[in-house]
């Protein structure tokens, strides 16, 4: 078998150079042939590499965002819970911002998850008032409130003590405020759907 011993660098004197030549053409071959191997091997583990990258790439296309990172999903859909203050006008100026809404309640789940929140965190806007016309409930959306959801009101509220046309979620229960004054917020949207990508 050729070998790089039996392929000198410089032919001794007397040696068939043919034969070396031919010893040295195997060996050469062979090399070649291993190197070849060897990088076909690296192509074909880079090509697995790149595939793999693409899968992983389309896997997360698939994969649907329902909610702005810093957004929290609930039953369809996204809260943005404020980690500032500012008066009611420009909380619902800040949801618009967002191509949402100051929250507006549709049900009791989201109403006690949302209660439950502001608790937590201290005295939050809602999207209701009764700026308009004293003593009428609107949301932020033109719609009224409904009577399934007084009972949501802390005692005694609301009472409009001082001007109070604004409503904050505020311990357990509802209240009317000053729109003046400074408190966290919530907008709402709905979340993306996952079929439309
Ligand atoms: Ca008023
Ligand atoms: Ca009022
Ligand atoms: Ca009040």
């Amino acid at each position: 078998m050729s070998s790089l011993r039996n392929c000198p660098v410089e032919p001794n004197a007397g040696q068939d150079t043919q034969k070396v030549f031919k010893r040295c053409s195997f060996f050469l071959f062979g090399t070649v042939s291993r190197v070849s191997h060897f990088h076909e091997q690296k192509k074909s583990k880079q090509e697995n590499i790149y595939q793999e990258v693409a899968r992983v790439k389309a896997e997360m296309g698939r994969l649907c965002r329902l909610c702005p990172w810093d957004w929290t999903f609930f039953q369809g859909n996204c809260y943005f819970f404020s980690k500032s203050r500012r008066n009611w006008t420009d909380s619902v100026t800040a949801c618009q911002e967002e191509g949402a809404q100051l929250v507006i309640i549709k049900s009791a789940e989201e109403q006690s998850f949302l209660q439950l929140t502001s608790k937590n965190k201290g005295d939050t806007w809602m999207g209701l008032s009764d700026l308009n016309n004293e003593g009428t409930w609107y949301w932020v959306d033109g719609s009224y409130l409904f009577f399934r959801f007084m009972k949501y009101w802390n005692e005694g509220e609301p009472n409009n003590d001082g001007e109070e046309d604004c409503v904050e979620f505020k311990g357990d229960g509802w209240n009317d405020s000053r729109c003046e004054l400074e408190k966290f917020w919530i907008c709402k949207k709905s979340a993306d759907s996952c079929s439309n990508k």
